[in-house]
C-alpha cells in the first residue's frame, strides 16, 4: 500500500477541476458551442445512465449482454484466453454488467489474469469492485481511474504481460471519424505485437430504431444531457436554468451520426466561474455524437490504424457487433 500525501491528492483534483472547466468555457466559447459528453458520468450521470440501459427503446446493451451470456467461449477463444498469462484491460468498464459474464467464464476454465477495469468515474469503479469481490472473489481486480491512454500507460508500466483490451458499450461511438481513427491508431502504437483488442460497435439499422434509442418517451436520455449543465452549476459556480434548455436528437442513417443537442429556449445569459455565456434563442449546444457503424467502415477503421481483423461475434439480431483485432 503506496501513502499518497494529502497535498498531491488536491492537486490531482484541482487538476481534474480546471480540465473539467477550461474544457467547459472552450466548448461554449466556440461556434458552434459544445460540450463533451465524456462529462455526462458524475454520480447523477451514472444513475441516469443506468437507467438508460433498462430502457426498453435502449438496445445496445441487451445486445451485447447476449453476445456475453452465449458468446462466451468464443469470445475466449478469441483472446487466447487459454494461452499466455494476460492483464484484461477495460476501457469506459463502468458496471461491467457485460464483461462479469467473461470473468466468470475465464475464472472457472482457470485462466491466468488480472482485469483492470479502467473508468473516468471513481464512483462507479467503486461500484464495481465491491460487486465483483462479493460475486467472484477468486478474480484479481485492479481498478484504475482516470482517462484511458494515461491508465493504460500506467497498465503497460505496471506489468509486461500481454494486455487484452476491451472496449465495449459501443463507447468508441462517442468519438467523430477523426478522433476514432487517431485513437485506434494510438492505441496500436502503444500495444505489443502479442496484444489483442476486442472493440464492440453499434451497427447501421432502421433509423427508428436508432432515434428511438436516443429520445425515449420517458425523457431519460433528457435528462441525462441536461445533467450535464446541472453539473456545471454544482461544481463550476455556474447558473444554467436547466427548464430554458431543451433536448433534441437526430440521426442521419448515411453518416450513422446519432447526435444530441441541448437548444437555447429564450435569448440568455449564463454564468460560469465568472465568465458571463450568451445563448441565443434557438442556438444549439452540441453535446453527443453515438456513431453506428457498417461492417465495412469497422474494416476501414482497423486498417487505417494498423490493426488486422480476426474475428467478429454478432447478436442473434446483428444489430451489435464485437469486432477482435491483432497488432
Ligand atoms: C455509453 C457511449 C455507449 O452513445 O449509446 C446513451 C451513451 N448516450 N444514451 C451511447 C448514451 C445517450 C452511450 N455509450
Amino acid at each position: 500500500n503506496v501513502q499518497v500525501p494529502k497535498k498531491s491528492l488536491n492537486k490531482l483534483k484541482e487538476d481534474h477541476d480546471n480540465h473539467f472547466l477550461n474544457d467547459v468555457l472552450n466548448g461554449l466559447r466556440s461556434t458552434p458551442k459544445h460540450l463533451s459528453s465524456k462529462y455526462f458520468y458524475d454520480k447523477r450521470g451514472d444513475e441516469l445512465f443506468q437507467k438508460i440501459m433498462a430502457m426498453p427503446e435502449y438496445y445496445l446493451t441487451r445486445c451485447e449482454l447476449e453476445i456475453f451470456k452465449n458468446k462466451t467461449a468464443d469470445i475466449a477463444e478469441c483472446i487466447r484466453a487459454d494461452q499466455e498469462p494476460f492483464d484484461l484491460i477495460e476501457l469506459g468498464a463502468g458496471d461491467a454488467m457485460k464483461s462479469t459474464y467473461l470473468l466468470k467464464y475465464l475464472n472457472e476454465k482457470g485462466a491466468d489474469f488480472t482485469y483492470m477495469p479502467i473508468d473516468i468515474s471513481g464512483n462507479i469503479l467503486s461500484v464495481l469492485e465491491k460487486n465483483l469481490k462479493k460475486k467472484l472473489p477468486a478474480i484479481d481486480i485492479l481498478p484504475l481511474e482516470g482517462e484511458y491512454f494515461q491508465m493504460l500507460e500506467k497498465a503497460m508500466k505496471l506489468s509486461s504481460k500481454r494486455k487484452v483490451i476491451l472496449f465495449l458499450g459501443g463507447n468508441i461511438g462517442n468519438m467523430n471519424k477523426e478522433e476514432a481513427t487517431n485513437f485506434c491508431t494510438e492505441l496500436h502504437q502503444l500495444l505489443n505485437p502479442e496484444d489483442i483488442v476486442l472493440i464492440g460497435f453499434d451497427l447501421k439499422k432502421n433509423p427508428y430504431t436508432v432515434l428511438n434509442a436516443y429520445s425515449d418517451l420517458a425523457g431519460i436520455t433528457a435528462e441525462f444531457n441536461l445533467n450535464l449543465l446541472s453539473r456545471i452549476n454544482r461544481e463550476l459556480e455556474a447558473n444554467f436554468v436547466i427548464s430554458q434548455f431543451q433536448h433534441y436528437e437526430s440521426y442521419d442513417p448515411i453518416t450513422g451520426s446519432c447526435k444530441s443537442f441541448l437548444i437555447s429556449l429564450a435569448d440568455q445569459e449564463v454564468k460560469i466561474a465568472g465568465e458571463v455565456m450568451t445563448f441565443a434563442e434557438n442556438e444549439a449546444i452540441d453535446m453527443e455524437v453515438s456513431q453506428k457503424f457498417s461492417k465495412s467502415e469497422i474494416e476501414n477503421l482497423a486498417e487505417k490504424s494498423g490493426f488486422t481483423i480476426t474475428g467478429e461475434i454478432s447478436d442473434s439480431k446483428d444489430w451489435f457487433v464485437d469486432s477482435i483485432w491483432k497488432v
